[in-house]
């Protein structure tokens, strides 16, 4: 293990520095994988271990995030605040958020030039990229299988102003090196993207090394998530690469003004509309529906705005409103309690 690590080339910034309490007697360590039962940190002074205890889970830690741990590195004394983190709302559970990287300078959203690709996808990634600060990038791999990549290429430049896309074949370390200048040192980069998109195929092939892949399904050409849990991959430049396991559905929550950055465009002419809360409908003056009629903008991309926005409104509000649920029915559970005890008291 390379023991002369320096905390710039971990990713490091004034950000972290600015939570430090200078009469303490701690270690900054950057998480570099997250397991069930034991997280694997790097520091100044080289890799530890860390077993989850009880103390150490209450953290809740991503892959990316900053720790300081006490003297031998043994045990975690406090997670600092992340610049940044990537959530969406857990697949399944009682709509828990899930974190997936923290403090990612560069989002890597791939999707490959087949059946995988999905602008309405996309839009999502994108929101869910600059919510975490993160500056994103469209890969498009499988270049080389496409009749025509500049159909792909198009549509991706299309689902926000100014977004920046790249097509590929992430075998070609020729081609890969268009993602080199991401990846200099100290800069943290994330992939994120469907199961068998080519995710850890851009790492294999930009690292040099051998992360598992497995050839996509013909039918439906996609992966079978071969990866299987988040983990940090050092680069020849320096920098860091976040491998993902594939995602079936990235639920957006609490995205905020995000989603306003991705449809910039919609966000812009609103601002012309007549009437400052227009909702786009009917109104009178709307700058939005007189850019449909115009065909400056493409009704379905409206529709996909407010979806998203919706969703997000539903997902962050069911948040809050558990939060409140949890507040009152504590109260009652305390008032029940001290029911009990006063009925005990008098018998
Ligand atoms: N022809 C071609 N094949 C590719 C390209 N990129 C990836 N592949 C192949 O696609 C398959 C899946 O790639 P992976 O890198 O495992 O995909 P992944 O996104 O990491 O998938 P998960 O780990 O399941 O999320 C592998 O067989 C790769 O060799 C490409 O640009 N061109
Ligand atoms: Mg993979």
């Amino acid at each position: 293990m390379d023991t002369n690590e320096s905390l710039a080339s971990l990713g490091w910034r004034p950000h972290f520095q600015s939570q430090l309490d200078l009469n303490e007697v701690v270690r900054a360590m950057r998480v570099m994988g997250v397991h069930r039962s034991r997280v694997e940190l790097l520091g100044e002074d080289g890799q530890s271990v860390i077993d989850l205890s009880a103390r150490s889970a209450a953290f809740d830690l991503s892959v990316g995030d900053w720790v300081l741990v006490n003297e031998s590195a043994q045990q975690i004394v406090s997670r600092l605040s992340p610049f940044g983190q990537f959530k969406r709302r857990a697949a399944g559970s009682g709509g828990n958020t899930q974190t997936i990287a923290a403090n990612v300078d560069t989002l890597f959203v791939v999707t490959s030039a087949n059946r995988d690709f999905n602008v309405a996808r996309l839009e999502r990634y994108l929101a869910v990229a600059h919510d975490a600060g993160a500056f994103p990038l469209i890969v498009i791999t499988k270049s080389d299988l496409a009749e025509s990549v500049e159909a792909f290429v198009t549509a991706a430049r299309s689902v926000s102003p100014g977004v920046l896309v790249e097509a590929l074949d992430a075998r070609d370390p020729e081609q890969i090196k268009v993602l080199s200048a991401w990846c200099s040192a100290g800069q943290t980069v994330a992939l994120l993207g469907s199961s068998g998109v080519g995710k850890s195929t851009i790492i294999n092939t930009l690292t040099g090394s051998e992360q598992i892949t497995s050839a996509a399904r013909d039918d439906d050409q996609r992966g079978r998530h071969t990866t299987t849990s988040r983990s940090m991959h050092r680069l020849p430049e320096g920098g860091w690469l976040i491998d993902t396991p594939g995602m079936r559905e990235l639920q957006l929550v609490d995205v905020g003004d995000a989603l306003d950055e991705v449809f910039a465009d919609i966000a812009e002419l609103s601002k012309r509309c007549k009437f400052k809360n227009c909702q786009h409908d009917a109104e009178p003056g709307c700058a939005v529906q007189a850019a449909i009629s115009s065909s400056e903008l493409d009704a379905h991309r409206l529709h996909r705005y407010r979806k998203l926005q919706a969703e997000d409104r539903r997902n962050s509000e069911s948040l809050a409103d558990r939060r409140s649920r949890d507040k009152s029915l504590g109260k009652l559970y305390r008032s029940v309690q001290s029911d009990m005890r006063d009925r005990k008291g008098r018998e």
